[in-house]
């Protein structure tokens, strides 16, 4: 049998986006990587996983989960697998697994998962994470389009979800809103610790 030799790209430390499609996982990786990923205004735009170097390790930015436009419910579902076959594959080399949610529609997706008898797929995903990552962070984002009366009940909302679905982690959770840039550095100075315990190099971000 031939022997297997890995390559760099191969071995290096990820550091995994993943989310439905829509929720700004691209725009944050933008904001904080300064990498001109693509970014659109319809779900699904990032058609397949791009791997962006840091030095020290990789950010993975990952197709959307659930709807897409233009795709069929079997392509969906498809991506979904793909998605989740591929975050298997790469457990041993995952530092961090970033959950990206929209904060903004996740209590009415939840109900609407919930009335049918279905896991909620942001829920689903998040004890996945839990599973094959030693660290999950939920980056709750797009909170400008919530009342900010509201905001702190769905925040309240979300990690209470989060709680009963994964009992023995304690949710962190970071509010950010990717298009003004805000809290994504709270994101930064999270991944930055966790690169510290594993004694790896801080990057130069693009965020100041
Ligand atoms: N209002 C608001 N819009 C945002 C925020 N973050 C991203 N957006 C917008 O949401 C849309 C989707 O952003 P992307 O970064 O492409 O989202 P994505 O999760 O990578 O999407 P897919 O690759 O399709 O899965 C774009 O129009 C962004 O400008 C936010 O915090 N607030
Ligand atoms: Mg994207």
């Amino acid at each position: 049998m031939k022997e297997h030799v890995p390559t760099g790209e191969e071995t290096t430390s990820l550091i995994v986006f993943v989310g439905r499609s829509n929720v700004g996982k691209s725009s944050i990786i933008r904001a904080l990587t300064g990498k001109k990923v693509i970014i659109g205004k319809r779900p699904g735009s990032t058609r397949w996983e791009q791997m962006i170097e840091m030095g020290s390790f990789t950010v993975v930015d990952i197709p959307g989960f659930g709807f897409m436009a233009g795709q069929s419910k079997a392509k969906i579902e498809e991506t979904k697998k793909h998605i989740i076959q591929s975050l298997e594959k790469w457990s041993d080399r995952i530092l961090l697994s970033v959950l990206i949610i929209d904060l903004s529609l996740f209590r009415e997706l939840h109900d609407r998962w919930s009335s049918r008898g279905e896991i909620p797929i942001d829920v689903e995903f998040y004890s996945f994470l839990c599973e094959i990552s030693p660290r999950v962070v939920v980056v709750a984002n797009k909170a400008d389009k919530l009342k900010a009366s509201r905001v702190e009940s769905e925040l309240d909302f979300l990690v209470q979800m989060l709680r009963d679905s994964v009992i023995d982690r304690q949710p962190t959770v970071i509010m950010t809103d990717a298009l003004r840039k805000k809290g994504v550095s709270l994101l930064r100075d999270l991944i930055d610790e966790i690169l510290k315990e594993e004694g790896l190099e801080p990057p130069m971000w693009a965020l100041t």
